[in-house]
């Protein structure tokens, strides 16, 4: 664990994580790609939940392990566990961003709705409180008057991001997958380019990509066909048991004691049954 609470540290990882995000050799436009070697883990959302991430990076030991990627998303707005208990998701994000720098060709982040409404200045409330107010007197919390500096290096980052990765034996990830209703107006072309302005706004496909929900299994296996995708995996809804499955689609959560992440080998296929049965709990992790 590094020293997140030196704000010069903290900016110097969330641009360097950026320029490498932007800069990923197996990205083009907004798509990561992986090849047939290897293995990938794949997290639910995380939510600044330290403990389930000290876990993943235990498990991936990536200082032994350079064929492994792992993939992360939607790292802020942490449920505080009281009213009067800050958001301190900022350390969460800053532990990652430093992960980036440290292994860069192993540590790939996607973008998320929590993510994007703290870019976009869009609000979010739950149970009454603004999760952007409180992501940002967590900062101020953390960083005191070094707190803009701070806010600006987040928002490069969080402005870099892909949106979603696929392997070559057919999985596909990415925070969510957009609602039934936008398929028809969904670009798929949003993919093979940088999400404009226009893509992040409400109506756009990178919006709609991650914000998406209601998925039936046919909606699930129309984009499978569509895509030729054997699976999906994505976060985005809340999983108290840490999984669920509809049809093609496995939905992950890493946010919680019942968390959950998911390691594939990339040189086999896998039937979602199998890819099920692969669902790892953190508290498995020593
Ligand atoms: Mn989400």
């Amino acid at each position: 664990m590094i020293d997140v609470t030196v704000a010069e540290t903290a900016c110097g990882h969330l641009h360097e994580a950026a320029q490498l995000s932007r800069e990923d050799p197996n990205r083009t436009g907004s798509l990561l790609t992986f090849g047939s070697a290897g293995q990938v883990v794949m997290t639910g959302d995380m939510h600044g939940h330290l403990g389930n991430f000290e876990k993943l990076q235990r498990f991936c030991a990536l200082e032994r392990s350079p064929g492994r990627s792992v993939i992360l998303h939607e790292l802020i707005h942490q449920e505080p566990e009281a009213s009067d208990q800050p958001d301190l998701s900022i350390d969460l994000l800053v532990q990652v961003a430093a992960w980036k720098c440290q292994f860069p060709d192993n540590v790939f982040l996607l973008q998320s709705n929590h993510e994007l409404a703290q870019l976009r200045g869009q609000e979010i409330t739950k149970g009454g409180r603004s999760v952007l107010r409180d992501f940002e007197q967590g900062v101020a919390l953390r960083y005191g008057a070094q707190a803009e500096t701070v806010l600006a290096a987040v928002y490069k980052y969080f402005a870099s991001l892909p949106l979603a990765a696929r392997t070559a034996n057919g999985v596909f990830m990415c925070h969510s997958l957009p609602d039934p209703l936008a398929f028809d107006v969904f670009d798929e072309a949003v993919f093979e380019r940088e999400p404009t302005a226009d893509d992040l706004a409400p109506g756009g496909s990178a919006y709609s990509l991650v914000w998406g929900r209601f998925h039936s299994a046919d909606a699930v296996e129309y984009l499978a066909q569509r895509w030729g995708v054997e699976a999906f995996l994505i976060g985005h809804t809340p999983q108290e048991d840490g999984y669920a499955r509809v049809g093609r689609l496995l939905i992950l959560a890493s946010d919680h004691a019942h968390g959950v992440f998911l390691p594939i080998d990339l040189s086999r296929k896998y039937t979602v049954d199998e890819l099920e049965r692969n669902i790892r709990k953190f508290v498995s992790v020593e």
